[in-house]
């Protein structure tokens, strides 16, 4: 593993504590973000069972690196994990990656949500590092809500079929979570869409944050390659879009965890656990250090 151009600073570090993100301009050489252009492109031409159009022509891709070798080597050997970990202060583990890709022209915006209710699980140590192949001014750029890692809510995803539409397949559901089961089996990694789970009914909805901007505290940045963007997994975010650029905006958002990270049995469960996951009978509250093989240990302060 390669190390960051310049070392995070004290001052970053508490950046991210306090605001719940920080952008850390200028840490990442072009060999990474060539590899980076590059891994993208190729999972763009290349999609998989998990490859999903929300809005497109807004592609998002699950765990793309498990098919482009090129972001995989960009995980396995740049300098993002020791950038996580010294930000953490902990030992680091892979959790899983995604890829929001935007062709060139009206960019497409990504909704306001938090990012941990959609997956099985929980803690304080999750950090997502975004990265991006093309310059995004603050206008496509990724925005937090300022601190709002720290108001212990969880919202539903804001994504998946309304109940309404199926009272039975949600009874269905109810029941399944209720004996414990996954909600999203092993086969979704062959063939998935955010719209094959429910509107989760037990969470709040999100607040109308687009439609009332002067309300919140956003925060947000222009960013070039070569900057990594960390925020925290229970950070309310967004990208805008509407606005037209001449080049594509491909980004790369990959999950990282510390120790204090454990599996949650969600209801309001969209994304399918990592595969290898699907070998073990993972129970609320064991730490992912309890599946190695799955959640492999990248990086450890020194
Ligand atoms: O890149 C984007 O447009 C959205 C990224 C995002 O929402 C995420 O990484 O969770």
């Amino acid at each position: 593993m390669s190390t960051p151009l310049r070392p995070v600073s004290e001052t970053e570090i508490a950046a991210f504590n306090r605001d719940g993100a920080v952008l850390l301009k200028g840490v990442l050489a072009q060999q990474w973000t060539d590899l980076l252009a590059e891994g993208l492109e190729y999972a763009h031409d290349h999609p998989d069972g998990m490859s999903a159009g929300v809005s497109l022509p807004l592609r998002i891709d699950q765990f793309p690196a498990a098919h482009s070798p090129k972001l995989q080597e960009l995980l396995d050997h740049s300098p993002i994990a020791e950038i996580v970990g010294s930000v953490l202060r902990a030992p680091v583990r892979f959790y899983m990656d995604q890829m929001f890709y935007k062709p060139a022209g009206p960019i497409a915006p990504s909704a306001w949500h938090q990012d941990t209710c959609y997956y099985n699980v929980e803690g304080d140590q999750l950090i997502r590092a975004w990265v991006c192949a093309d310059p995004a001014p603050r206008e496509v750029s990724l925005e937090v809500l300022r601190g709002s890692h720290l108001w212990n809510i969880t919202y539903r995803p804001p994504v998946g079929r309304d109940p309404a539409e199926d009272p039975q397949g949600v009874a269905e559901l109810e029941a399944a979570f209720a004996r414990g089961e996954r909600l999203i089996g092993p086969e979704a990694h062959q063939q998935w869409t955010y719209f094959d789970s429910f509107l989760d009914p037990g969470l709040p909805a999100l607040p109308n944050i687009e439609g009332n901007r002067d309300s919140f505290d956003i925060l947000g940045w222009n960013y070039e390659p070569g900057d990594v963007l960390l925020f925290h997994g229970n950070i309310v975010h967004s990208a805008r879009g509407g606005v037209t650029l001449p080049h594509p905006r491909r980004s790369h958002a990959s999950l990282w965890a510390g120790p204090r990270v454990h599996y949650l049995h969600r209801r309001s469960q969209a994304i399918p656990d990592p595969i290898k996951l699907y070998d073990y009978d993972p129970k609320d509250g064991q730490p992912l250090a309890d599946f190695p093989e799955v959640f492999p240990l990248v990086w450890e302060p020194a």
